[in-house]
């Protein structure tokens, strides 16, 4: 396929297209070649195969790379969401101070538009690829040029975007779980926070993600540190609405084997979590190994709404010597991609009312948003709530601590507002969905041991509970 030819888009962009397919297959005889095509594609390309459970699976685009047929061939034939690799930084989107450019940014998601591919920004306040004139500033000047460079840059795209990568790579690496020092940092701790809510404020469609790398290990400082700023934002109100996790991986910084605790703890802050940036050196079985993991680990978390690759075939990457990606140099596919399908096919949906297949691990041990009322001196266990609220629906996070005893299991009961109905529930089973409900421990989480705690959580409509929980420990 060339970039001219018409996509098989319209059939596989969304589980309802292509449910409109079948039925049309077994309504119009005469359409059958055509229409088992489309069925048969939905299962033979990484884009349909993940939209096929809610999700997408996406590549970073390099713009420049529009006019080679092969690679336009791949993705659009592949991908359903798209990332501008470089487009839209700091340094290509306003190379002079209040001076936009645009031009290869938009033709990125001009093709994305044309082809019925989502696009997630990348990214607008970052302390890299920052142009030279804002190299040069600090204090004041710098918070504001950062805030008008969001608020400009987010206006021009306001509607066009599924998510904006807001802020970008803002912790320090190491155990020291710091900030990262940079001329933004410098400009005050809040800087963060200022440019979510100037994003928000110009583009209220697109979900506002941080996005960093080396946050894939759950024991990792930099990983709980993000943790900790995102569960702070959360209480606050600060907009956040997801997390990206760049995972860049090779020898020196693998796939973690808790990975899947990292993306299902963050998911169970209240936030959406993302596949950002992904690339994993090596080849062959090893290869498509930890690419089967990758991808395995997302579709079991319901809130990890999709991947990306960054780059389509290994001589595009930013890393081409370790062959990274799922198409070699010529286009043709690798174990790796073999290995992506595959695990994308076995994905069940998003938002299923069953919990994750593996159970929770337990959360890190800072305090919950909302302290627990009964102090958990002896046994027993308390319980605290984390709300995430929004206008007709809500999540809660709750965390279960045990008190001085090991608890072998537990039942958290809540009372819902009038009106307030539970739609879905995860790590704990629900004995009901409205007025005070009862939830238990699922079967694999029963234990916590003493002092320790586990986390459970549910989606509702309506207003979420504001009364304190009660804990039951057996
Ligand atoms: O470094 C890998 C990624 C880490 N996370 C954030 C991403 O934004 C980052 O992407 C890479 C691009 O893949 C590279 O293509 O970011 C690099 C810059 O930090 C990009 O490299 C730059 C080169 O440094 C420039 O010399 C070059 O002009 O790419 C530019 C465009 O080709």
């Amino acid at each position: 396929m060339n970039q001219f030819s018409v996509p098989a888009s319209a059939t596989r962009r969304s589980p309802l297209r292509v449910a409109t397919t079948l039925i049309a297959a077994s309504v119009v005889a005469a359409g059958a070649a055509v229409a088992l095509a489309s069925s048969a594609d939905a299962a033979t390309t990484l884009g349909a195969s993940a939209a096929a459970s809610g999700r997408y699976f996406g590549a970073a685009v390099a713009a420049n790379k529009l006019s080679d047929s092969t690679y336009v061939g791949i993705l659009n034939r592949e991908f359903n969401s798209v990332t501008p690799e470089n487009e839209m930084k700091i340094d290509a989107t306003e190379p002079s101070q209040g001076q936009f450019s645009y031009t290869n940014a938009d033709r990125i998601v001009s093709h994305a538009k044309a082809q019925g591919m989502q696009v997630r920004g990348h990214t607008l306040a970052w302390h890299s690829q920052q142009p030279g004139w804002m190299q040069n500033m600090s204090g004041t000047a710098l918070r504001n040029a950062m805030l008008n460079h969001v608020t400009q840059v987010a206006t021009h795209y306001r509607g066009q975007l599924s998510a904006w990568d807001v802020v970008n790579e803002a912790f320090a690496d190491g155990s020291s779980g710091a900030r990262r020092d940079s001329n933004l940092q410098r400009t005050g701790n809040d800087w963060i926070e200022a440019a979510f809510r100037a994003a928000r404020a110009a583009d209220p469609a697109a979900k506002l993600c941080y996005n960093d790398y080396n946050t894939d290990d759950w024991s990792h400082a930099k990983t709980q540190a993000v943790y900790t700023m995102v569960r702070d934002f959360k209480s606050r109100g600060v907009p956040i609405d997801c997390v990206g996790f760049q995972s860049h991986f090779n020898s020196n910084s693998p796939y973690p084997s808790n990975y899947r605790t990292t993306l299902s703890s963050f998911a169970a802050l209240g936030v959406d979590v993302a596949i950002t940036e992904l690339d994993i050196e090596g080849s062959g079985t090893a290869q498509a190994t930890s690419y089967r993991n990758v991808v395995t680990d997302c579709i079991a978390v319901p809130r990890c709404i999709g991947i990306t690759v960054w780059g389509i075939r290994d001589t595009d990457s930013w890393r081409s010597s370790g062959t990274p990606l799922l198409f070699d140099g010529s286009g043709n596919k690798k174990a790796a991609y073999t290995a992506a399908l595959d695990a994308l096919n076995g994905a069940p949906p998003t938002n299923p009312t069953t919990p994750p297949t593996t159970p929770p691990t337990t959360p890190p041990t800072s305090p919950p948003t909302s302290p627990p009322t009964t102090p958990p001196t002896g046994g027993g266990c308390t319980a605290s709530v984390t709300l995430n609220q929004w206008n007709g629906g809500f999540t809660a996070a709750i965390r279960v601590t045990a008190g001085s005893a090991a608890v072998n299991g537990w039942a958290v009961t809540l009372t819902l507002p009038s009106g307030a109905t539970v739609t879905n529930t995860w790590n704990a089973v629900a004995g009901g969905s409205s007025g005070t409900v009862r939830f238990a421990n699922a079967s694999y989480n029963p234990r916590i041991p003493a002092g320790g705690n586990t986390e459970f959580g549910f989606q509702g409509t309506g207003t979420g509970p504001s009364a304190t929980p009660s804990c039951a420990a057996s």
